[in-house]
């Protein structure tokens, strides 16, 4: 079935998607069908704090690539949110036209989900759109938090937005936030002190370690159009650039390592749990009776012997 006939398919889209984010039976299938068809599909992820525009960027650069007739997946992260809509929702009914839009596929995904939590459902979601004919994939999050880093980390290229007026927010983001970000926007250009901002931006990226890419700062406004063109080369500029020196490869092993690792954890850690002696050795642990390398090393063995389920 081609890329594009898949894309049509929105509800079975979003079924699956619903599945691997609740591991509902079967969702394991779904990757296992899926996952020769991905990597085909370019993912940014964009983060920055709370207001700076994350929302409105996205939408805007979308729009862009989907007046170049592709087809863009946005993937929002909410994980304040107990279940999928939540507050991101809200922010979406603003731009209604553009998520009924047949090349759009919107989606925000909250906490509840797979064993992994958030980030591995974030994966499988782009892997399902990637395998579904995503040209471009956008995962947006709501502000800067830990768990936010490590999924956007997930992304070939990292769009890292910032705003005029943030001042000492700026100064109080720790330098391994700013050292993830691949291409910096500062978002309301037309606001007073965009200029500020920019130039603080570069003298504090200029301290961080020399890289081969030095990220590359764009003045935009999301609400007024403006830079948009400039901040679309730059992130093109940055896959160009990531293609011309293996590094894409690189990212997307690491990622798959990730996923693998992930998946590892999950699983030795619901053998492990099933194992009589779990209870039993955390008693004992309790009892200072044994130590948790001499637990662990005990449920270890169990692992060997057991037959796979
Ligand atoms: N003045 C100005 N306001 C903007 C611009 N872009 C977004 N906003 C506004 O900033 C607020 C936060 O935007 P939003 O996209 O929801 O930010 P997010 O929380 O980072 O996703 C909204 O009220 C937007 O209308 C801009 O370029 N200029
Ligand atoms: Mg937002």
């Amino acid at each position: 079935m081609d890329r594009g006939k898949r894309w049509r398919e929105r509800r079975r889209i979003a079924k699956m998607i619903t599945a691997v984010e609740n591991a509902l039976p079967g969702h394991e299938q779904i990757l296992q069908e899926i996952y020769k068809k991905t990597g085909n599909a370019y993912v940014i992820g964009i983060t920055g704090p709370p207001g700076a525009g994350k929302s409105s960027l996205t939408d805007a650069l979308a729009r862009g690539y989907i007046e170049k007739g592709l087809r863009v997946g946005v993937i929002a992260i909410d994980p304040t949110s107990p279940f999928s809509g939540g507050s991101i929702l809200g922010d979406r009914i603003r731009m209604n036209e553009l998520s009924t839009h047949p090349q759009m596929f919107i989606r925000s995904m909250g906490t509840r989900g797979q064993l992994g939590g958030l980030s591995a459902a974030t994966h499988s979601a782009v892997m399902i759109l990637d395998a579904c004919g995503a040209d471009v994939l956008f995962i947006e999050t709501v502000g800067v938090g830990q768990s936010e880093i490590e999924i956007v980390k997930l992304a070939d290229t990292v769009l890292m937005v910032m705003v005029p007026g943030l001042g000492d927010d700026i100064q109080a983001m720790k330098a391994g936030i700013m050292e993830i970000g691949d291409v910096f926007a500062v978002n309301k250009k037309d606001l007073p002190g965009a200029d500020k901002t920019k130039i603080e931006l570069e003298a504090m990226l200029s301290f961080l370690p020399p890289r081969e890419w030095r990220p590359p700062v764009c003045m935009v406004s999301a609400m007024y159009k403006e830079g948009l063109e400039e901040l679309e080369v730059a992130i093109s500029e940055h896959r160009k650039f990531q293609a011309d020196h293996g590094r894409l490869e690189q990212r997307r092993m690491r990622n798959a390592q990730e996923a693998l690792l992930a998946i590892l954890r999950d699983k030795m850690v619901l053998r492990v749990k099933s194992d009589d002696r779990y209870e039993e050795l955390l008693q004992r642990m309790m009892e200072k009776t044994i130590d948790p390398y001499e637990a662990a090393r005990q449920l270890m063995e169990g692992l060997d012997s057991c037959s796979e389920d």
